[in-house]
């Protein structure tokens, strides 16, 4: 049967792509759907601007949206997707727990604290065992799982990847697209013939969250991964995909060929939001020009390519679909990851 799942935060630009991608899931099936008190009480059609790629299945269309509420939201549903903004997270989410629900949480609050899993699943799985501190610490019925930042989740895979060669130093640049801003960033098109060279808070979660994603988890407490990691953040007026420059130092010496072949072996896993290949590798010069690499894996692959020997240790270029693999698809991969391992 089922898992009954809710989304909060459904109306929002990361709300509607999990939507898309829990109608149809194999495994969950969508029972709630929360938004502002001011969207309360409406139909999901009439609360939400629908933007996605796709049209709203139809009898999420008909669903009565709620207030962000755990009063609000039925005793039978086992699973909360967040997407709320930070803010509201950072009020609400504690309180689903609380009441007995499993969050698998997008937003960005919480994602550093020590008995919360920040989770890619290919990456660090055994992080969920976190859950166990988290229940004894927090006394809470439920429990809480957060995925990275969209732009930390396109490029600590192929970290992740070259981990055995002893990651020392990594320096990242990214080139994010609008709609990791939202639907303002989307609708705003004054981006275009424009790059903006910053982007708030962003450096810090690239910096912070790679170390804990990278971490390790001894049974009690969890360690950050001690590699010294560096970024720099810009928006470029693409829609969708981020795409990161990275310079990596390692301990041991590794060549473009090795670092190819690592990322290229890299294992994905087995649920059922997971692409065949987690890292497509893309090494021909000649390559023509790609149209839509964020489209990979439906969404769900990172692209590498562009790798080579510079100055500062290995260098190449990583892409990823933001909102796909690095927000929406990220957190339905942890709840799958969730069921998978019997928290629901
Ligand atoms: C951006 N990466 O592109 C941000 C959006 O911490 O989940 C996602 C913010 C987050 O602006």
């Amino acid at each position: 049967m089922a898992v009954r799942v809710g989304v909060l935060g459904a109306t929002g630009a990361v709300g509607q792509r999990l939507i898309q991608l829990l109608d149809p899931h194999p495994d969950f099936e969508i029972a709630a759907l929360t938004a502002s008190d001011a969207s309360a009480g409406k139909t999901y059609r009439q609360a939400a601007k629908w933007r996605v790629d796709s049209p709203i299945p139809d009898d999420v269309a008909g669903m009565t949206v709620t207030a962000t509420d755990p009063d609000d939201v039925p005793n039978d549903v086992d699973l909360l997707f967040s997407s709320l903004p930070s803010s509201v997270g950072e009020a609400v989410e504690p309180g689903f727990c609380d009441a007995g629900y499993v969050v698998s949480s997008n937003s960005s609050n919480g994602r550093m604290d020590e008995d919360i899993p920040l989770v890619i699943p290919e990456v660090n799985a055994d992080h969920l065992d976190l859950l166990e501190v988290q229940r004894d610490e927090r006394g809470w019925d439920g429990a809480m799982v957060k995925n990275p930042n969209c732009s930390t989740i396109t490029f600590v895979p192929t970290l992740a990847a070259l981990e055995e060669y002893g990651l020392e130093k990594v320096h990242v640049a990214t080139l994010q697209a609008v709609s990791g801003a939202g639907y303002d960033g989307v609708t705003s098109m004054e981006i275009i013939d424009n790059a903006i060279p910053h982007i708030g808070g962003e450096e810090d979660k690239l910096e912070t969250e790679s170390k804990k994603l990278l971490g390790s988890f001894d049974g009690a407490e969890l360690s950050l991964n001690d590699v010294e990691v560096g970024a720099s953040c810009n928006r470029i007026p693409t829609i969708d995909g981020h795409l990161e420059n990275v310079f990596v130092e390692t301990a041991e010496d590794l060549t473009p060929d090795e670092a190819a072949e690592a990322m290229r072996v890299y294992p994905s896993l087995d649920l059922p939001s997971s692409p065949d290949q987690l890292i497509e590798v893309f090494e021909d010069p000649e390559r023509p020009q790609p149209r839509l690499d964020r489209t990979l894996g439906d969404g769900m692959s990172v692209a590498a390519g562009g790798i080579r020997e510079s100055t500062f240790g290995l260098q190449y270029n990583c892409l990823a679909h933001n909102t796909m693999r690095g927000a929406a698809g990220a957190s339905v991969l942890n709840g799958e990851l969730l069921l998978e391992n019997g928290y629901l």
